[in-house]
């Protein structure tokens, strides 16, 4: 194995991912982090591409292979961080039953993981947002902007521990709702922003692009505020203006299985760099 190549060589285990689109080191010893520098630097000098490769295809070092390697860091209670990631798109875009579908095969492979929306409508906050959509109460387009943003900050430190406990979290929907929902009713969009700064910055944001005339034909809307054709076009608007680079756009008219699997190839390599020293950091929304 990989591990024991490097590892041996280098006087601590690590373990490596490669990703078909380049060179991808995954080198998570969870021990020193320096050292997991000096390695990735070393291995980075002294490893071509070419090799790296040969390596791979000489080992058979599969996609399974790497995730049975992060079930026994998480068995051995390595320390290495999970990872945050959001799914964010439009009203019946496919958003929650990928949610599940992910959170289970996460589950499979023996990788911890938890399953967490937004707005989180168990909590006092969640519950007055959920009065409102549900119609049952009216409150200022600006009062519910701050709650659903409220909602986020009473989960914050949760959050963090979850992730630095090495708990990937799969998140349906985030602050990019929060900002694209809000400013589609016509709110300045830096106003609508400036509360989510500070929250954690997700590691990977994969948006599941319908347009909204296909997402209304999904078996229609429910009752709630916000589930209607034009609004959902305004959204949709919204959502452009806030692509950034850590956005993965995914066709979410696809057939369901294969939405699956491109997703599942983005979490795997989002998980890997995370447990590769990718640090957390604040939501910035530029
Ligand atoms: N929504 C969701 C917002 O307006 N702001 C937010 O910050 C969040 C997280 O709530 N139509 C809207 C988007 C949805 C609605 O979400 C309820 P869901 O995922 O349908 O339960
Ligand atoms: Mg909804």
């Amino acid at each position: 194995m990989l591990r024991l190549l490097l590892g041996k060589s280098l006087g601590f285990p690590t373990s490596l991912g490669y990703d078909q689109r380049g060179p991808k080191f995954a080198l998570a010893s969870g021990r020193d982090p320096t050292l997991v520098n000096k390695t990735s630097d070393f291995v980075k000098k002294f490893v071509s591409v070419g090799s790296l490769r040969s390596a791979r295809r000489s080992l058979n070092f599969s996609r399974k292979r790497t995730f049975r390697q992060i079930q026994m860091e998480s068995s051995e209670n390595v320390n290495v961080r999970g990872a945050l990631i959001v799914l964010e798109g439009l009203d019946r875009s496919g958003k929650t039953s990928q949610c599940s579908r992910l959170h289970s095969y996460l589950a499979e492979q023996g990788i911890p993981a938890e399953l967490w929306r937004f707005p989180d409508r168990n909590t006092c906050v969640g519950q007055m947002i959920s009065s409102y959509l549900a119609n049952k109460s009216q409150l200022d387009d600006q009062a519910v902007h701050l709650l659903f943003s409220a909602n986020r900050w009473e989960k914050r430190s949760l959050m963090e521990n979850k992730l630095k406990s090495g708990t990937t979290l799969i998140v349906d929907r985030y602050s990019y709702s929060g900002v694209a929902f809000t400013s589609a009713k016509g709110l300045d969009i830096e106003w609508c922003k400036a509360p989510e700064r500070g929250l954690l910055a997700p590691d990977l944001v994969l948006y599941l692009d319908i347009s909204p005339e296909e997402a209304a034909k999904r078996g229609g809307y429910g009752g709630e505020r916000y589930e209607q054709l034009e609004f959902q076009r305004k959204v949709s608007q919204q959502y452009r203006i806030l692509r950034d680079g850590t956005w993965q756009i995914i066709d979410a008219c696809l057939p369901v299985e294969d939405v699956e699997k491109q997703l599942r190839k983005l979490v795997f390599d989002c998980i890997i760099a995370c447990r590769n020293g990718k640090s957390l950091s604040p939501l910035l929304l530029k």
